[in-house]
């Protein structure tokens, strides 16, 4: 077992068709090294949208394309328009933690060319939209959540459906594929963890094959 998966007993659970969430899959004290690393060189900012608003969250990527969001809405680009550089390449470790979750939920060939990173400080949320950029929806998108929980919405077909709730805490993966590749989904205000203190922020990765 690569020291990139917990040493903790992972859980698999089957939430709905299409929704596949894998607790405490990920080793975030492996990850969050990487993610520094990533930030310096395509550092996170506030991506703007159609709308003419901002982000809550910030955000940056890794790998051959990055999602990448202004007025002219929301795409794959080669170049971080920030730094007029390619982004990042992505690390083997995390295209290995993508293709393995993919594997627990019954995807092979999972080929992920494309990682956003979001970051969440204490209160911010993001509000339900669908991923409906990338070629084919038949893969599915693999994502991470790191520090901080958050509670996952998932509403369905519609922007405001009936709402399915998942706490996503450190280390969880959540695959969404197949009849939920499509739903509705989006992230209630990260809340401040009272144990942990010191815990200020949450990070989240989505690994898609974007092309
Ligand atoms: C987040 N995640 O967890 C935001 N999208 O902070 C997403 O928007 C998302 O987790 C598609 C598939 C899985 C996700
Ligand atoms: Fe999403």
């Amino acid at each position: 077992m690569s020291d990139l998966f917990s040493d903790q007993q992972t859980l698999k659970q089957v939430v709905a068709p299409g929704i596949t969430l894998l607790k405490r899959y990920a080793s975030t004290t492996e990850l969050m090294p990487l993610i520094q690393q990533i930030k310096t060189q395509s550092p996170l900012r506030h991506m703007g949208t159609s709308m003419g608003h901002n982000m809550r969250v910030s955000s940056t990527n890794c790998g051959n394309l990055g999602g990448y969001s202004d007025d002219l809405g929301y795409r794959y680009l080669k170049n971080d328009p920030l730094t007029q550089q390619a982004w990042p390449s992505m690390p083997s470790a995390f295209k290995h933690l993508a293709i393995n979750a993919a594997m627990e939920a019954g995807i092979l060939n999972f080929n992920p060319d494309s990682c956003l990173i979001n970051h969440y400080p204490i209160g911010i949320s993001m509000g339900s939209h669908q991923d409906k950029e990338e070629r084919d929806f038949s893969w599915p998108i693999v994502s991470v959540s790191m520090g901080l929980s958050a509670v996952f919405q998932i509403f369905g077909k519609t922007r405001s459906g009936v709402e399915l709730e998942i706490l996503l805490e450190d280390g969880d993966v959540l695959i969404l594929a197949g009849p939920a590749r499509l739903y509705y989904h989006g992230v209630k205000p990260v809340k401040a963890d009272l144990m942990q203190p010191n815990l200020t922020d949450r990070y989240n990765m989505t690994f898609r094959q974007a092309r």
